[in-house]
């Protein structure tokens, strides 16, 4: 007998989530986390839901504080030559709607419900190692004080992010790699100040700005910066006058301004490994995918992801392995679906170097058109509301 059904390497969203959906569908796990749970719980990162994810997290018995504290968004609004702002009415268009709930408190969530249902989490789990990942009875081992621990499996989900040890663990000869790099980042701050009601992305000549938010006092923004740059380059003071010069003046002048309590400088990046299963290895959320963060996008994928996975598992323990022969061509679909959105969203929004006014003048027309058609706003709606769970 294996020491359990599925071992999960990394306790963010997606391996989280896949541990309580085991648990609840009677699968054993365990959870190996290479950091301390206040350091992952520390992490600013995502904001903004699919209504997918937020029913995802309702049905797992998981909504009853972010119904209570989220946010509900209606539209997504976009502002350009400093001036329009088109608002993309998702619930009129397609009577749907997002939530803007931060992921730390989704993590705070999952780890504590984790508390109560017993869940075998190992935090600091360093040197974790994947073995055997083609054959039926893998493994993990890591290191424990005087020597290394050995848990054995029938699978291992890979839910280590990005720069986790699963996807590497796939020989290289068995993946493709699609790789897209971004000259910019986005410098992003928290501030506990009010912020504006309305999700707020804005193209603009000096560059990117997005106004967002985590409760009724805590405001997160953003704005486009070179990765060449530091956090330090970046005094409050400078962060608020670029954030406002790139905004209308109907907006930048109902912003309050106030103190940073966080502040840093993310690249972006579009990537997807393929496939995303190699023997008894799965791979799900940020460990096989990357989205700049554009399209809000990269948190929904890995609840998606999970939703797939969780469910092929449980199945496979009632003896039926279509969704597990089936897993990485269906998650992939959502995938490519999110990846080509988040990329399509970042070019036509991000002021690129050299961007010639050429360059400039089409971005704005696409927002124009974008603007007088509701067939573009429909089309628009439906990928950023998240394309349907198979
Ligand atoms: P995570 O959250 O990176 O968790 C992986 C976990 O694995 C651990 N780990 C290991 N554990 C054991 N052994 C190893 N060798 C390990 N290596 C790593 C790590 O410590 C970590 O705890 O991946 P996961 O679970 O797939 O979740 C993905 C999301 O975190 C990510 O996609 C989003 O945050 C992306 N994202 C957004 N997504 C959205 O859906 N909506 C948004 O509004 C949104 N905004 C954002 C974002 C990401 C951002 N940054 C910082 C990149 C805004 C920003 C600025
Ligand atoms: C956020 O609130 O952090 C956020 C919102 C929208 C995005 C990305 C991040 O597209």
């Amino acid at each position: 007998m294996p020491d359990t059904s599925v071992a999960i390497v990394g306790s963010g969203p997606a391996g989280m989530l896949l541990s309580h959906l085991l648990d609840a569908g009677g699968v054993d796990n365990v959870v190996l986390e290479r950091q301390s749970r206040q350091y992952v719980l520390d992490r600013i990162r995502a904001g903004v839901l699919e209504w997918g994810t937020v029913e995802t997290l309702r049905d797992a018995g998981l909504g009853t504080r972010m119904d209570a504290e989220g946010h509900v968004h209606d539209s997504i609004n976009i502002a350009w030559r400093g001036q329009d702002v088109l608002s993309i009415d998702t619930n009129r268009l397609l009577g749907k709607q997002m939530m803007a709930y931060g992921q730390t408190k989704i993590q705070e969530d999952l780890y504590d419900a984790g508390d109560v249902r017993g869940a075998r989490m190992v935090f600091e789990a360093d040197g974790v190692r994947l073995h055997d990942i083609d054959t039926d009875r893998p493994s993990v081992t890591f290191d424990a004080g005087a020597g290394t621990e050995r848990i054995t499996c029938d699978f291992i989900a890979g839910c280590d992010g990005f720069h986790g040890v699963s996807r590497e663990s796939i020989p290289t000869s068995a993946r493709t790699e699609y790789d897209k790099e971004y000259p910019f980042g986005w410098l992003g701050i928290l501030s506990e100040t009010p912020p504006l009601p309305i999700l707020l992305y804005a193209n603009h000549e000096r560059g990117f700005a997005l106004c967002s938010m985590r409760t009724p006092m805590l405001s997160r923004y953003y704005v486009q910066a070179p990765m060449t740059d530091t956090v330090d380059d970046w005094p409050d003071d400078r962060f608020w006058s670029e954030l406002l010069a790139r905004l209308p003046r109907s907006q930048s002048d109902r912003i309050v301004t106030g103190p940073s309590i966080e502040k840093s400088l993310a690249p972006l990046r579009s990537y997807v490994s393929e496939p995303m299963r190699w023997g008894s290895l799965f791979l799900a959320g940020d460990a096989a995918h990357i989205v700049p963060p554009t399209g809000a996008k990269g948190l929904n994928l890995a609840v998606s992801d999970v939703h797939y996975l969780s469910r092929a598992f449980i199945a496979h323990y009632s003896g039926d392995d279509r969704y597990l022969d089936r897993y990485s061509e269906m998650a992939l679909r959502r995938v490519w679906g999110a990846a080509r959105f988040s990329w399509w969203l970042t070019t036509l929004l991000h002021r690129f170097p050299h961007q010639t006014p050429f360059d400039q003048r089409a971005q704005e027309q696409e927002l124009s058109h974008l603007a007088a058609s509701e067939h573009a706003q429909r089309a628009f709606a439906e990928q950023y509301v998240g394309l349907p769970y198979e």
